[in-house]
């Protein structure tokens, strides 16, 4: 228990520390890199006509978008607008996908989680969730596209998400930030009986493409930071690390690192689906909201030492590992010594009405690897070994969860958050690669300014570690996970739907329909023009008055892969896109008189560069 106090009260120094290590690492790892032989270099080269053997679903953060790169080429392949506009795709400007982002411009993207069978990545669904605006997001994979997001209510940046349950049953969205339930004023003076950190149960309507929010838990107003769902024998329940149990409400960086102890949240979430279903749950603004202090017996706490951030289940299902962040140390516990524990009533007292489990009773072990600082998350391999980042020393340290025994360790580049491994989060991770998420990459790539880039660093993992990749990436990588490639199967076209009022597929169906100041246009994207009315004089000319409510439906009718065309007017800050076989709208005020040149954005043919047509807006008098 003392190791832990020193470290907690230098953090700062720590980071100072790191900052000034940097210079080591450089000179050994440039030294590595010049030695790197060819067997290295074959490993990560994928030759042109071949393909990659994973996807790597990389978050976004702050960016609100999700990257998908090769693995392992480390090669992007594609940036998949979530939570933030997007121009490259016209995400957030067509109807479907303004009406998504419900309002909001950007987002920040934290924890991808692929939905799953029997613990297995199922290669159907990822789900994301958006700490800056609180939404969850639903993104199909026969497309690669956004397909359904909800707002979190009474929950202030569901960062701990997203971790599915086996098989998809739920996700849990608790929150970074305690705030009062409805987000009602409050002074800062109440947060201890007034705020709480309300937990969501998301679950997925796989038929209809919803997310639903099921049921909410008011649990105390501290901040939870990381989640994981059981497996196996441990489905039925998922942790979550917590930090500021102490209620600060200013100054976090010290106040919230004060007391010795933080705790894991253990729950049951078959216990709290019966609590519904039995009607124990207050109605607060139409959510179920269950209040685990009258609600006893499905939520439990488990000391752990303060402030962790990461807590990661094994494979098997049989522990759960928390990283100590202030602590150089990570704690193995067991799951089934939790439950004896739940069962026998062996706590030490409660808080905030929730029983705390006895600490010496569930803990399997404390591990500290020798001068390994700042521990944050851990990923498994096929063997079950742990690998841990340490975002403090730089490393990644691998090591045996049922032993504690430090087994590799290698440097990284700098300062690693998570590192994900192959189908690291399923119930039988591949034991290929692992993926160095770092959040410094100085001395990497050529400058860009004072700015970096953050940086991925690709891991053998199959022999003693080895760092023998490294690609760049945008802000920010919180998190990714990676799937074997075979497990997606994506489309090629949209099908025809002839049911979509809005799709017209045959040239001379398309028309412009005026119904009073508003406007429907009917038309088609085809190599290589527009047209919205076959029957006039211009086909490809839009006429509308001054301040009509103008609806442009949109129809790729090119059923060929990869014939993507764009819909943009000049100076009306208006750009959609049309991927093969879709039908988009884009809905708008025409608020400026003028003429307006629209053209196709997406290059698609020798004559894309005559795709275009007229905007014509004639003036009100
Ligand atoms: S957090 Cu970023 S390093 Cu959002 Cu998963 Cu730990
Ligand atoms: Cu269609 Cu360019």
């Amino acid at each position: 228990m003392k190791k832990w106090i020193p470290i907690a009260s230098g953090l700062l120094a720590g980071f100072i520390a790191a900052t000034i290590n940097f210079a080591d690492f450089s000179a050994k790892t440039n030294t590595e890199a010049a030695l790197s032989n060819k067997t290295d270099a074959e490993k990560v080269y994928v030759p042109f006509g071949q393909k990659d053997d994973y996807y790597l679903f990389a978050s976004g953060g702050h960016s609100g978008q999700m990257f998908i790169y090769g693995v392992p080429s480390m090669r992007k392949i594609r940036t998949i607008p979530v939570f933030s506009q997007d121009s490259a795709t016209g995400y957030g400007f067509d109807e479907h996908s303004k009406k998504l982002m419900g309002g909001y411009t950007w987002g920040d993207l934290h924890h991808p989680a692929f939905s799953e069978t029997k613990g297995d990545y199922d290669g159907k669904w990822m789900f994301a969730t958006d700490v800056g605006n609180s939404r969850a997001a639903v993104v199909d994979l026969e497309t690669f596209t956004t397909k359904d997001i909800i707002n979190v209510p009474n929950t202030a940046g569901p960062h701990c998400a997203a971790f599915v349950t086996e098989n998809t049953e739920y996700m849990f969205l608790p929150t970074r930030f305690a705030v009062p339930v409805g987000q009602k004023y409050e002074s800062l003076d109440n947060y201890s009986q007034n705020y709480r950190g309300v937990m969501s149960a998301v679950t997925f309507d796989e038929k209809n493409v919803k997310l639903n929010i099921a049921y909410q838990v008011a649990l105390p107003p501290w901040s939870y930071d990381l989640s994981d769902a059981g497996k196996k024998g441990s489905a039925d329940w998922a942790v979550m690390t917590t930090y500021n149990t102490e209620e600060a409400t200013t100054t976090m960086e010290v106040n919230a690192s004060q007391a010795d102890r933080d705790y894991i949240v253990l729950f049951n979430w078959k216990e709290l689906e019966k609590m519904v279903k039995d009607g124990k749950y207050e109605d607060v603004d139409g959510q179920k909201m269950i209040y685990p202090e009258k609600q006893k017996g499905g939520i439990y706490l488990v000391p752990v030492a303060k402030s962790p951030h990461g807590v990661d289940v094994t494979p098997d299902g049989k522990y759960f590992i928390a990283s100590g962040k202030l602590a150089p140390s990570m704690t193995v516990f067991s799951f089934e010594k939790s439950f004896k524990a739940v069962e026998n009533k062996d706590f030490a007292g409660e808080r905030n009405g929730i029983p705390i489990i006895n600490y010496k009773s569930v803990m399997e072990r404390e591990v500290n690897p020798e001068n390994a600082l700042g521990p944050l998350h851990t990923q498994f391999d096929d063997k079950g070994m742990a690998y841990t980042t340490m975002f403090i020393s730089s490393e990644i340290v691998k090591w045996d969860p049922k032993t504690g025994k430090t087994l590799d360790r290698v440097p990284v580049q700098y300062s690693p958050g998570h590192s994900v491994s192959a189908e690291g989060d399923t119930v039988s991770p591949d034991g290929k690669w692992l993926i160095a998420l770092n959040k410094i990459a100085k001395d990497s790539y050529l400058s860009v300014g004072p700015s970096h880039p953050e940086s991925m660093q690709l891991i053998d993992i199959s022999g003693k570690m080895k760092v023998i990749q490294s690609a760049p990436v945008d802000p920010e990588p919180h998190y990714a996970q990676m799937i074997k490639a075979d497990k997606i199967k994506t489309i090629n076209v949209y099908p025809k739907d002839e049911k979509n009022k809005d799709a017209v597929y045959k040239q001379n169906d398309t028309k412009i329909v005026r119904k009073g100041n508003e406007v429907h246009v009917y038309g088609i994207a085809m190599r290589s023009r527009f047209i919205f009315d076959a029957k006039a004089k211009r086909p490809d000319v839009i006429e509308v008055n001054e301040g009509d409510h103008v609806f442009i439906h949109l129809t790729n009718i090119d059923f060929d892969e990869d014939i993507t065309h764009g819909f943009a007017i000049n100076s009306y800050d208006l750009n959609i896109e049309v991927q093969p076989g879709q039908t988009n709208t884009i809905e708008f005020t025409a608020d400026k008189a003028g003429t307006f040149p629209l053209y196709c954005t997406n290059f698609c043919s020798a004559l894309h560069q005559e795709m275009n047509g007229y905007f014509l807006v004639k003036p009100k008098n």
